[in-house]
């Protein structure tokens, strides 16, 4: 039942008639009326997304023009890379762990807080509807590795090899001498972090990730940690993360950005905000790349990044285009 119609129905049935007039006001402050015509407030639709990943911006953006909810068209941009083989950072076709296991991490967060995440799962490629299935029919926020993967099962996921042919190849190579370096702006930081404001001016996220490239056995990263990897507060906006996952931890970046933003910060300056406390923990250590996205609930959005190469998208307008993020290091 439609809220507005949901409290007429309670306003006459069981409140006393003197609040009566108070809840109309509010509940149709959501439509005007202009020559007898009730029209509806929509919002215009807006995804971003981390990184050039135009199809899933493009395909979570058509999702929201059509009336879809923020979060399920964040699940849809995400399940773009998610299938993208030559992705090799996110779902099927992500580079495995140091034993050669493909161990998947996301999570997801509803504009009205609710979240679900899945950490170190094996064999189910789109681990973003996962976390979603968690958020919806489990009484809990996360589940981690054979757990959530048998739940994945029960809610109907298949059962799939996540190595490709080319991720063996380059885990034969990679074995020959192996050595573990987060380097900057390489394939090894594509993480799929997505922010949706959909038509009823609602923002939801979701993040997905196969994590560090050959990452230890059972690391786990910033991506599938609500407040770190993703963090929605459908009142002031949202944020997420890509990069080294373990400074964004330590700072609890994308709280921290949505925190800033509701202290009065554009989503550009909360962002900044946030590598810069990074970069000064570190003493001015900075030979690792943090990139940050967010969105406000006036729809402005934001980026910042330590390095530069960082780029993401933004659907708006039925528009959709790549925006080089300003970077801590100029060159
Ligand atoms: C992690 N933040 O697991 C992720 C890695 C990443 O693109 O962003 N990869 O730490």
């Amino acid at each position: 039942m439609k809220r507005r119609h949901f409290l007429k129905r309670v306003s006459i049935s069981s409140l006393g008639m003197s609040i009566v007039p108070s809840l109309f006001t509010f509940a149709e402050t959501s439509e005007t009326t202009k020559n007898n015509m009730t029209i509806s407030q929509k919002k215009k639709p807006i995804a971003i997304c981390t990184w050039a990943f135009k199809n899933a911006t493009a395909m979570a953006g058509e999702a929201l023009s059509k009336g879809a909810k923020a979060l399920d068209a964040a699940v849809i941009g995400a399940e773009v890379e998610e299938n993208n083989l030559k992705n090799t950072t996110v779902g099927k076709g992500g580079t495995p762990d140091r034993e050669g296991n493909v161990t998947l991490d996301a999570c997801v967060m509803d504009s009205n807080g609710d979240c679900g995440a899945v950490v170190c799962v094996e064999h189910i490629t789109n681990v973003a509807a996962l976390a979603k299935k968690v958020m919806t029919e489990t009484p809990h926020v996360m589940l981690s590795g054979k757990g959530a993967e048998e739940f994945g099962y029960q809610q109907g996921f298949k059962k799939e090899e996540l190595l490709t042919p080319s991720s063996i190849e380059a885990f034969e190579a990679w074995k020959k001498s192996p050595e573990y370096k987060p380097i900057i702006n390489i394939e090894n930081h594509d993480t799929i972090g997505m922010l949706c404001m959909d038509e009823d001016g609602d923002i939801a996220g979701a993040c997905s990730t196969s994590g560090l490239s050959y990452k230890m056995k059972g690391r786990i990263g910033d991506s599938p940690i609500i407040g770190s990897g993703l963090f929605i507060d459908n009142e002031i906006g949202g944020a997420a993360a890509t990069g080294l996952g373990e400074e964004v931890m330590k700072t609890v970046g994308s709280f921290l950005i949505v925190e800033l933003m509701r202290n009065g910060m554009s989503p550009q300056q909360a962002c900044k905000e946030a590598v810069e406390r990074i970069v000064k923990k570190n003493k001015g250590y900075k030979d690792f790349q943090i990139a940050y996205i967010a969105m406000n609930k006036a729809g402005e959005v934001g980026s910042y990044c330590i390095h530069k190469g960082f780029s993401y998208m933004t659907y708006k307008d039925g528009e959709n285009t790549e925006t080089a993020s300003q970077s801590y290091i100029k060159d």
